[in-house]
């Protein structure tokens, strides 16, 4: 007879978006997950989940359309015809054609290209590539996120992720929608606010946030920063600003607080379209702290984000809301721990500075690819161009893992144009992704049911861990075993730089982020997540990283590049070039669904039920002017 034996939980994290929920998952004889609920010990979602880790995660995982082998194309590029191989011919192929390349065209025409740094996938895919003597890597900070870490960075915070949003007495809420982003962070605004917690939000859309702030500012789409020094003015002028905390702490109060006096609320309401007293009222509330400055993509992914971010980091900065409870918290790390951004800076796995200034678009954006960029990655729409035209070099192979860049980097049809150049592309998915569909050789990868993952989340704070339950579908493979299979096969062609990718298995790859901090990784398994001790503050001890150890309202190194060391109101591009008279109403696009990651489970039928058709908003007022009505 046989014995059934009781479903088994594992305490996880969920990864499908950077809320990181604390998960508990129920788990059958057979290794298969039957069960994901929230776990509501989770410091960091303390017991908050959505639609997308409940069901479309084990949906995507054991679906139908799973991609379960390696697939090599045999039909034209795009034509959907494949044929099955085994990993090793896969493997072998990808190391033959790759190293093809990169004989005839040098180790920079190789290029590697991932979505975000908030997985291991990014610093995995960098050290792949610079393993193999190229600096070219792509990831989504100029789609999300670049504009607030570069700021962040020159100005020295480092207060990415640190919302202290519950404690809080004001929340400043800017080009965000956490109702849809975020849904552990949504709960925290609600609570908030029945705390007698008051609310701003600043954006054009009317977001559920919208709905239940105190005051909501509808600025002209990009106009953002204008808001932000007229209320960095108003505090100084009004001696609301942390005098002590500036002075010990900040490099370029003088400067800034002469630049701010150009923005007077009415110049700021002729800029941006809100009313000069709302503006003024912003400024009053956000000063009656202490508040946090909850930030979006809204004005990330901008041609002047930068600088908008930059004046609302100077605004936390100068009102003393930095690293204090219920403002914005530092990023902060258990002593001898190594996140992955440390690791994608740090000198044992760099190549050599000459090689890496060659980066595409460190050129032309210092600050933003190459060495001294965030993420040292590359400027992504440089790559197209150089697949497209050979300068500033060729690119001519690809190898891009959890990344759609076909549907998710702007003009598909350009990207759909660079892929069909290609010597070489080879895709990393789960399932047949428009992207996967142009590679010549799609690799399946495993889920994040079946891939486990440590990372610090700076929510909690804490470390999180993420667990492997039972085998991966079919061959599905990790992205770390299948850059090492593929660079043990570039090594025996003689193909291999350097040897900057040393970690065969996840496991070891964790130990080395846990390093020598005290975490017990057992404990950590056991917990899905473990704490550590988080000071506050603390100033003195933990410098701000800028060549003036302080905070930079004036950027030495924004100067250092000829470019504005200070905070400004930039107009945005769609403002600086002339109006074509076809084209009229203006676009935003983003707008976060419920049943969606992105273009991430749309194949699956409960989500399309939901959600079947994308949808477009239109201010009442212009539907009415061209005679649309809801649903046309
Ligand atoms: N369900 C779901 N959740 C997700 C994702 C998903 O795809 N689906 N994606 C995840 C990812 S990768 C990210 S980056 C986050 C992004 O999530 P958010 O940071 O919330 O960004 P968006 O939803 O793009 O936009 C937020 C708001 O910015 C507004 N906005 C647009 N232009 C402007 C402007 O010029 N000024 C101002 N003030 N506001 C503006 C929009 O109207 C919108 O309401 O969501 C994450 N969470
Ligand atoms: N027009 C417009 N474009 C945008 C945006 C916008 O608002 N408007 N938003 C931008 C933003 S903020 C972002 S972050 C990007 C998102 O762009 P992408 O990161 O491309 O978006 P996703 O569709 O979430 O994920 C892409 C792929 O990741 C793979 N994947 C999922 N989980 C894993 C995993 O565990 N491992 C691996 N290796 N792969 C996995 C899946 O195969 C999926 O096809 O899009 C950007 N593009
Ligand atoms: S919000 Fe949803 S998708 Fe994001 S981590 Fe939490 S459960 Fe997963
Ligand atoms: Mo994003």
């Amino acid at each position: 007879m046989n014995q059934i034996a009781s479903p088994r939980t594992v305490h996880s994290t969920c990864w499908e978006c950077s809320a990181y929920c604390g998960s508990i998952l129920t788990v059958d004889d057979a290794g298969r997950v039957v069960k994901v609920a929230p776990n509501p010990a989770s410091p960091v979602s303390r017991g908050a989940f959505c639609v997308k880790g409940i069901r479309a995660l084990p949906e995507q995982t054991y679906q139908d359309s799973r991609l379960r082998h390696p697939l090599r194309r045999v039909g034209p590029r795009g034509s959907g015809q494949w044929e099955q191989v085994s990993w090793d011919s896969a493997l072998d192929e990808m190391a033959r054609r790759m190293a093809e390349v990169r004989g005839k065209y040098g180790p920079k025409s190789l290029v590697g290209a991932v979505s975000g740094a908030a997985f291991s996938r990014g610093p995995i895919m960098a050290l792949l590539m610079r393993s193999l003597g190229s600096p070219n890597w792509m990831i989504n900070q100029d789609l999300c996120g670049g504009c607030r870490g570069v700021s962040d960075k020159v100005t020295g915070l480092s207060i990415q992720g640190g919302e202290e949003v519950e404690a809080a007495r004001c929340l400043l809420i800017v080009g965000r929608n956490p109702a849809m982003a975020d849904p552990p962070q949504w709960i925290e605004v609600k609570k908030m606010q029945a705390r007698g917690g008051k609310i701003i939000v600043i954006d054009p859309f009317r977001t559920q946030a919208a709905e239940i702030a105190d005051l909501w500012l509808r600025p002209e789409p990009g106009t953002d920063g204008a808001i932000a020094m007229a209320m960095v003015r108003h505090l100084i002028l009004n001696g609301l600003y942390a005098r002590d905390f500036v002075a010990r702490y900040t490099h370029g109060f003088e400067k800034l607080a002469e630049r701010a006096t150009r923005y007077t609320p009415e110049v700021a309401a002729d800029i941006t379209g809100c009313p000069a007293a709302d503006i003024q009222r912003a400024a009053e509330m956000y000063a009656d702290g202490p508040s946090c400055f909850v930030s979006g993509h809204g004005i990330d992914a901008a041609s002047n984000g930068v600088q908008t971010f930059r004046a609302f980091h100077a605004l936390v900065a100068i009102s003393g809301n930095l690293d204090r409870p219920g403002g914005n918290r530092r990023a902060k790390r258990p002593a001898g721990f190594r996140t992955w951004m440390d690791l994608i800076h740090d000198s044992r796995f760099r190549l050599p500075e000459e090689v890496e200034k060659q980066t595409i678009g460190a050129d032309k954006y210092p600050l933003w690819a190459g060495p001294l960029g965030w993420q040292t990655a590359c400027h992504n729409s440089s790559v197209l161009d150089a697949m497209l035209t050979g300068e500033p070099y060729p690119v001519r192979a690809l190898y891009a893992s959890g990344v759609n860049i076909t549907v998710m980097y702007p003009d598909t049809r350009r990207t759909l144009d660079a892929l069909r150049s290609l010597d070489f592309f080879a895709v990393a998915a789960q399932t047949m992704t428009p992207t996967a569909a142009m590679a010549d050789l799609v690799l399946p990868k495993t889920t994040g049911l079946e891939e486990e993952e440590v990372t610090l989340t700076a929510k909690g704070p804490c470390i999180t861990y993420t667990a492997a339950v039972g085998a991966p579908q079919g061959e599905a493979r990790c992205d770390l075993t299948i850059a090492a299979g593929l660079l043990d096969r570039m090594r025996a062609l003689g193909a291999v730089e350097a040897e900057l990718l040393p970690w065969k298995t996840p496991e070891a790859f964790n130990r080395f982020l846990i390093g020598d901090s005290n975490i017990d990784l057992d404990a950590l398994k056991e917990k899905g997540f473990l704490e550590f001790p988080y000071r506050m503050g603390d100033f003195e001890n933990q410098k701000f990283a800028t060549p003036t150890g302080k905070i930079e309202l004036w950027s030495t190194l924004l100067e250092r590049f000829g470019l504005d060391p200070l905070p400004d109101y930039m107009p945005p591009l769609d403002r600086v070039v002339e109006k074509d008279p076809d084209f009229p109403l203006r676009l935003q696009t983003g707008i976060r669904e419920k049943t969606y990651h992105h273009s991430r489970f749309r194949e699956q039928a409960w989500a399309r039920k939901v959600s079947p058709d994308p949808k477009v908003y239109v201010n009442p007022v212009t539907a009415a002017e061209y005679g649309l009505a809801e649903e046309d």
